[in-house]
């Protein structure tokens, strides 16, 4: 039976994330046709009408706005999602707030973490629906690492690991600002520990719970770029890369890696979790495969199980294919946006929420003051 109750979208900024989420919203309801709601493409908004012009009939938005204001001031708008630079979002998620929309906003949360204290009071206050599009939480591999942790399998947890490399900006001539605003401090808020360790932390709290401190190092490689909007060479304000290793909450050890500098690696997000009993691993290369090692198996057969989460049994697959064919990175927002819809007939928080996205902010900004003081940052000053 088809979605009876509308979700109506306005979605800001047409760039890869709104191309991402427009796509989530498109495919939900094919693959997922019991969800009570359906979203519908309302409208889109962007400051160049010709630009948003082509994307609202390129992904079928009814309607194009060029003033996100205009767009959360409609009452045809059930829900703002925020796909902005980073800029934006405090300033759109207050707005939208205050109306009273639900709220989707792409990750990070903020550039800082006062911006995303305000976000949480702004949603909290308005009692208004939101969510944080960590996507590769619901990846079907990854979901399913949370189930076997959750299910007690490795035992006391010893190790978290996790990588997250990319080589996308060696190369000195590349410009900061304007297009390329994830190189921009203003604009970003930071460099990589923003835009991919945030990523890396998020999986990291969701599967092995709170981090209490931090030891990190941040380096920059190139030192000056030519700014877009202004056309002179200026300081680079973003960490290239950043390490940092940590102690969580259940006694365990982390260490974390991301880079914009290691050749040959264009998205290698990895993690690997050694527990008393068992470990996983897991590579977005080969994002539906979750490796398995469990020390209590026969010694003479033991080993690293390589499991193809590609089953019906498996976490979201019955929506999907029969089982050996496997899903993409696209699949994560699609399911994030039927996570989204299932929270609305349930009346359940959609987890990340605001609030679950502060958490990853605090560590990311302890993160960032341990390496400017060169000392362990303790997560819990961060705590309002
Ligand atoms: C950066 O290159 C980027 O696009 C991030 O902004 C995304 O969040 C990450 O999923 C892939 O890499």
């Amino acid at each position: 039976m088809n979605a009876s109750k509308e979700l109506r979208i306005g979605l800001i900024g047409t760039g890869f994330m709104g191309r991402t989420h427009s796509n989530g919203y498109k495919r939900v309801g094919d693959f997922f046709p019991k969800l009570a709601y359906r979203p519908v493409l309302q409208a889109v908004c962007s400051r160049n009408l010709e630009k948003v012009t082509d994307f609202a009939q390129q992904w079928g938005y009814a309607s194009v706005e060029t003033d996100w204001q205009a767009l959360i001031a409609r009452d045809d708008i059930d829900a703002i999602d925020i796909c902005t630079p980073n800029e934006w979002h405090a300033e759109i998620a207050l707005a939208a707030a205050a109306a009273g929309k639900m709220i989707l906003c792409e990750k990070p949360l903020a550039r800082t973490l006062p911006e995303a204290e305000a976000m949480v009071a702004a949603v909290e206050k308005a009692g208004v629906r939101n969510t944080v599009w960590y996507n590769y939480r619901r990846l079907p591999a990854v979901t399913l690492a949370k189930q076997i942790i959750d299910s007690g399998q490795l035992g006391r947890i010893f190790h978290y690991r996790a990588n997250f490399l990319q080589d996308w900006t060696i190369n000195a001539n590349l410009s900061q600002g304007g297009g390329n605003w994830r190189m921009d401090v203003a604009s970003a808020g930071s460099g990589v520990t923003g835009d991919l360790l945030a990523h890396c932390i998020d999986t990291a709290l969701w599967l092995n719970g709170s981090i209490r401190d931090v030891s990190a190092v941040t380096e920059t490689f190139i030192k000056e770029r030519v700014h877009e909007q202004t056309g002179e060479l200026t300081a680079v304000g973003i960490d290239d890369a950043c390490l940092f290793h940590c102690h969580f909450e259940n006694g365990s050890l982390g260490l974390f890696e991301s880079t914009r500098y290691a050749r040959g690696h264009k998205a290698l997000y990895t993690f690997e979790i050694n527990g008393e009993h068992a470990s996983i691993r897991w590579d977005l290369h080969d994002l539906n495969r979750l490796e398995y090692f469990d020390h209590r198996d026969a010694s003479a057969l033991r080993g690293w199980r390589s499991i193809h989460v590609t089953d019906g049994e498996h976490p979201y697959l019955s929506q999907w294919w029969v089982p050996g064919l496997g899903l993409g990175y696209e699949h994560s927002f699609v399911h994030q946006v039927a996570d989204f819809l299932k929270s609305l007939e349930t009346d359940e928080p959609c987890h990340p929420t605001f609030l679950d996205a502060l958490q990853t902010q605090r560590v990311c900004q302890a993160v960032l003051d341990s390496a400017a003081t060169r000392s362990w940052q303790n997560t819990g000053i961060y705590e309002a």
